[in-house]
């Protein structure tokens, strides 16, 4: 990397940065200090923690590390630790009151343009290619996802507004065949994937076919009304012992409205859209639709490689439209739109074999448990994802419309327990060729 592409690169970082922040700001100044303070679910942190711990990180690794400079408060350090305090402990912390919090981040970043401004982008791992940026800007984007899960789950009046997304331009079947043979799964040239994307290797997959949009609410609502949650034969012993003991009767937020159901998204009422994905439901859930539907849910191998594999030349690509970035055509990501889009809005990111929506609107749960690939290093921090590998966590994969571009790609691996479904999470089927439906 030469003076001219470290010139390009810090751009790209500072406007990426001023991006994150606003809507970080957005996210936090929506809501009144009591509201920044208070918990929303034992699930979720304080809105006034997520700004603080955003910030700190922003310390820890930028400016400390990265920058070298003095701490700016190296006080609180344990506060906004993740791993330190549960969510659940994190309203009676110590922490900083809003006004505090604000000033807080707004230091860190100011001396943080300046690290930008005079660090070299190459040399030592965490500096080439501004991964230490990225890195940090996909951190302060994943959070605003989790902000705006939490703003979903406030009471009360709705202090968030977007335009609706994209009405559906039809044209889209019902699933897709993907034939069997190797594809190359993981990042390798992707100069911001974390460290459980890396290293690329190749994976054999066989043939399957795979549902060519996410399940929608229309198809979920029949699995429901066919008395879904009373059948325990869908679920899994697991499962159903959650579904009992939760008792779980449809997707969160869902309730019964008339013959229909209806929905409150971000403080506003509306029914529900049968059009679109469905979303707020657990792995457990979605196992059991898929089930009762005869069909399973794909791997994360499978997901990817519909998602990635290029048929034509036999190369994995960034996206399912190919290598260009998302643009507002492509998917429906970045909070543009506070809702998933109904199937076939999205025309322009199908995948070349028609496989639409797997990037944005709703995360899709995988029948695969979180593990590192063969090779896995952690870089540069065990607590990214190392430490939750294992067989409790499954992979959600393709991020939802509350996922920013910057931390949304083909290769890109999200986790949670199969329990949680306050996040923006739904799901798509998968089957096996039936005998002799493949030569
Ligand atoms: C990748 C979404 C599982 O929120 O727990 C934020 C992202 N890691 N701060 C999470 C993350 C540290 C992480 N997920
Ligand atoms: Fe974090």
């Amino acid at each position: 990397a030469d003076r001219t592409d470290d010139a390009t690169l810090r751009a790209r970082v500072a406007e990426a940065l001023a991006r994150s922040r606003a809507r970080t700001t957005a996210l936090t100044d929506a809501v009144d200090d009591d509201d920044l303070t208070r918990q929303h679910s034992p699930l979720m942190s304080p809105l006034v923690w997520d700004l603080a711990h955003i910030g700190n990180q922003e310390e820890l690794w930028l400016l400390r590390d990265v920058g070298g400079r003095e701490p700016v408060r190296a006080d609180i350090d344990a506060l906004y630790d993740a791993f330190r305090h549960a969510r659940r402990d994190r309203p009676r912390l110590p922490l900083l009151p809003p006004a505090e919090a604000r000033r807080y981040t707004a230091t860190v970043r100011e001396k943080v343009l300046d690290v930008l401004a005079s660090v070299p982008l190459h040399g030592a791992p965490l500096r080439t290619g501004g991964f230490a940026f990225g890195m940090i800007l996909q951190h302060e984007q994943q959070h605003a996802e989790t902000m705006l899960a939490t703003h979903q789950l406030r009471p009360g009046a709705p202090v968030l507004a977007a335009p609706p997304p994209p009405p559906s331009a039809g044209m889209l079947g019902t699933e897709v065949c993907v034939p069997g043979g190797p594809f190359e799964m993981g990042a390798d040239a992707e100069p911001w994937a974390l460290d459980n994307e890396r290293p690329a290797h190749t994976v054999d997959v066989p043939t399957f076919f795979l549902d060519a949009h996410p399940v929608t609410n229309g198809q979920y609502a029949a699995f429901v009304d066919d008395g879904g949650y009373d059948t325990a034969r869908w679920w899994s012993p697991e499962g159903w012992a959650h579904r009992r003991e939760a008792d779980l009767r449809a997707p969160m937020h869902w309730r019964r409205d008339g013959a229909g159901w209806a929905y409150r998204r971000f403080g506003h009422d509306g029914p529900v859209d049968p059009a679109a994905p469905v979303v707020h439901v657990c792995f457990h859930e979605a196992a059991a639709y898929a089930a009762w539907a005869g069909r399973r849910l794909p791997t994360e191998a499978e997901w990817e490689k519909a998602a990635r594999h290029d048929p034509a030349t036999g190369r994995s690509r960034r996206y399912p439209w190919g290598d260009d970035p998302p643009t507002r055509a492509h998917a429906n990501l970045g909070q543009r739109h506070l809702a998933p889009a109904p199937v076939g809005a999205y025309p322009a990111g199908a995948s070349p074999a028609g496989v639409h929506q797997l990037i944005g609107d709703v995360w899709e749960w995988t029948s695969t448990t979180f593990a590192g690939y063969p090779g896995f290093a952690a870089f540069p921090y065990r607590e990214y994802s190392e430490v939750f590998f294992g067989p409790r966590y499954r992979v959600l994969r393709g991020g939802s419309f509350g996922t920013d571009a910057l931390a949304c790609r083909g290769t890109f691996r999200n986790w949670d327990l199969p329990i949680r479904r306050q996040i923006f999470s739904g799901f798509r089927c998968a089957r096996d060729p039936r005998p002799g439906e493949v030569r």
